[in-house]
């Protein structure tokens, strides 16, 4: 697969290598939701994006709609709580991840779902992850984001209040925590901008998708 990514002028590291978790910022949302964010968390971030891009075995995937069937903008990978990573750099995220979040969560990251949004036309609608547990538990979903930023919106669930926009890119980290799957939804929109790609790897605990 081509992948036209401008790398980033910050970040031309060879070695692909994630930074301490101390640097993590928490923004309180309010209802008991809260996001953790770590700007720049992985160095060389743009050559795991183009491994990932060329070796992950993509999927695009069509959705019933309405009375229509539509193709899902983006491109998808799921690894499940047994299955190797397309990257030992994931599987240190995702035990890095769980360490510093132990006692808050009280269980480890498991799974992995990678998205793969090849140009501005990619995207994610507004949801919560309430598919599982989520949906009645407070939990934790953590987003590493490769390639070019893109910006992640949260909202309230109820309506009201101001978005929150945080783009996310080049090794950038973003948890969402508390009750955040519940009272917040987050997308990533479509821009109409001439974005690079961008992959994100979104790690969450057995039971939430
Ligand atoms: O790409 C992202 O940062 C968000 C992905 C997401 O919300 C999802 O796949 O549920």
């Amino acid at each position: 697969m081509t992948t036209h990514l401008q790398g980033s002028l910050f970040d031309q590291a060879d070695e692909v290598r994630l930074g301490p978790l101390g640097g993590l910022r928490r923004t309180d949302l309010g209802a008991g939701a809260w996001i953790d964010l770590l700007p720049g968390w992985l160095s060389g971030a743009d050559a795991l994006f183009e491994r990932l891009a060329t070796e992950v075995p993509w999927r695009a995937e069509r959705r019933a709609m309405y009375d229509q069937v539509v193709d899902v903008p983006r491109l998808l990978a799921f690894y499940g709580a047994g299955d190797a990573l397309p990257h030992p750099l994931l599987t240190e995220a995702r035990s890095a991840l769980t360490a510093h979040y132990a006692d808050e969560l009280g269980e480890p990251f498991t799974t992995a779902g990678l998205c793969h949004y090849r140009d501005g036309r990619d995207s994610v609608a507004w949801h919560g992850d309430r598919i599982g547990r989520g949906a009645r538990q407070d939990t934790m979903v953590a987003i590493l984001s490769v390639g070019a930023p893109r910006d992640l919106l949260l909202r309230p669930t109820a309506g009201g209040g101001d978005t929150v926009r945080r783009p996310l890119g080049h090794g950038d980290l973003i948890v969402m925590g508390g009750s955040c799957q519940r009272t917040w939804e987050h997308c990533v929109p479509k821009s109409t901008r001439a974005v690079g790609p961008r992959i994100s790897v979104q790690f969450r605990p057995h039971g939430v998708r």
